[in-house]
């Protein structure tokens, strides 16, 4: 008897214990579940909140920093827009980047692309390759040719690229090329990331990031060819256009339009409203009136344009014929200025009329996309999640264009964040 009520005494501890454990198991899971969801909603909680930025008519003013990126609160959770710091990799930088500020890959080029951090030939010529519509071979390029006869094998795309990683099945692109010592696209120089072989990623150990050009390249950028009010520029080298160009003019200068007119009509086929500006002869002031009027393109979309007044140095060197001395003098203007200039026309001043010219066609002062590295955490440090998206605000409405789930590369930011959560306080 005795040895029987031990014995059930026995079972019903050990379903106790197992039941008790179940019940923790299934606590914590569930609460985790809560955080993840937190997470979930303070990412989403972001991008609602960078719609509104970007609705906002001022918003040419969100690419700078003006607005907070860092650690805000958002319902149970908090975000963050993290936005690599390209000249100093100790130090977080938040906030969007716009697109316009990076090399196109599917519109840029040769010259250009030739010209980005850790390109190679072999990968520019790819490229080109790569996104023309055409079988024939680029020197030091691949076709389809190529790609079938490796060991998994595929056409040659033979059309723009639909995202910058699509790079990665180019002929000569590496993920070392791409994404450089910085695998968990931070920013930063992390511990694992200056060791050497000692933990992935293989790195040079030399104390510096490395980077790839990934921060430096975009397929995203393009405006429309519409004038600030939405209302289709004047084509200057279109013969039809002729009136319209002259009733602006008369607006702008009056009676002196006469003699801008003939200076315009000397030539036909401007290739960027740069050349315009120097055959005008018109002074400074009463060009940028109107620059954002005009066009010499007959396209509805214009691809590519970089935006000189918050590309990175290294950007603006991919411009043709700048050298270094010409990217100083740029940066040094556009930083001296107390507002963000309306238009392109301010290199005539920093740069000679033949680099302004050869510049010209690439060039703009808007931004219509932008990308977002969104962090997202739980209020109790429990969860958290990373997606990068790309929003288009080109036309009516912002919309993402693109979102691409990070949280595989780990937590990006000070560890200390996640402690500090964890530990119950307010961020
Ligand atoms: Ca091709
Ligand atoms: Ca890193
Ligand atoms: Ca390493
Ligand atoms: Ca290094």
């Amino acid at each position: 008897m005795l040895i029987v009520t031990i014995w059930i005494v026995t079972m019903l501890a050990s379903l106790v214990i197992v039941f008790s454990h179940y019940i923790r198991v299934e606590a914590m899971a569930s609460s985790n579940h809560v955080s993840l969801v937190q997470a979930e909603n303070a990412a989403q909680g972001a991008i609602q909140y960078i719609f509104s930025k970007l609705s906002n008519p001022d918003s040419s003013a969100v690419a700078y920093g003006a607005n907070p990126y860092e650690a805000m609160q958002v319902g149970e959770g908090y975000f963050w827009v993290l936005r690599p710091h390209l000249s100093d990799d100790r130090t977080y930088d938040f906030g969007l980047c716009a697109e316009s500020g990076k090399v196109n890959l599917n519109s840029a080029a040769m010259e250009t692309l030739l010209k980005l951090p850790s390109m190679t030939s072999e990968l520019a010529s790819s490229i080109m390759d790569w996104r023309d519509q055409n079988e024939e071979l680029t020197a030091g390029g691949a076709e389809s040719e190529y790609y079938l006869l490796l060991s998994d094998p595929y056409q040659c795309k033979n059309a723009p690229l639909e995202t910058v990683e699509e790079v990665l099945l180019v002929k000569g692109a590496t993920q070392q090329i791409l994404y450089g010592e910085d695998t968990n696209r931070n920013g930063i120089l992390d511990a694992n990331e200056n060791d050497a072989e000692q933990s992935p990623p293989s790195d040079n150990a030399n104390g510096r990031l490395d980077a790839g050009f990934l921060n430096y390249v975009t397929i995203n950028s393009y405006e429309l060819n519409k004038d600030p009010d939405g209302n289709d520029r004047i084509n200057v080298n279109d013969g039809r256009s002729q009136g319209q160009l002259a009733d602006l003019l008369k607006q702008t200068v009056g009676d002196d339009y006469t003699r801008y007119m003939t200076n315009i009509r000397q030539r036909r086929n401007y290739r960027n409203l740069l050349e315009v500006y120097f055959v005008s002869q018109m002074t400074y002031d009463d060009f940028n009136k109107i620059i954002g009027r005009l066009t010499t393109r007959s396209q509805e979309r214009i691809a590519g344009l970089i935006n000189i007044n918050s590309a990175s140095e290294d950007v603006l060197l991919c411009l043709p014929e700048l050298e270094q001395s010409d990217v100083d003098a740029m940066i040094k203007y556009r930083t001296a200025q107390s507002a963000q200039e309306v238009s392109p026309l301010w290199v005539t001043k920093v740069l000679s009329r033949e680099k302004a010219e050869a510049i010209g066609s690439y060039i703009t002062t808007w931004s219509r996309q932008y990308s977002a590295d969104i962090i997202a955490a739980s209020s109790d440090g429990r969860a958290f999640r990373r997606y990068y998206v790309v929003i288009d605000a080109a036309e009516g409405t912002p919309r993402v264009i693109y979102r691409q789930p990070l949280h595989s590369l780990g937590w990006p930011l000070d560890p200390a964040i996640i402690e500090q959560l964890r530990e119950g306080k307010k961020l």
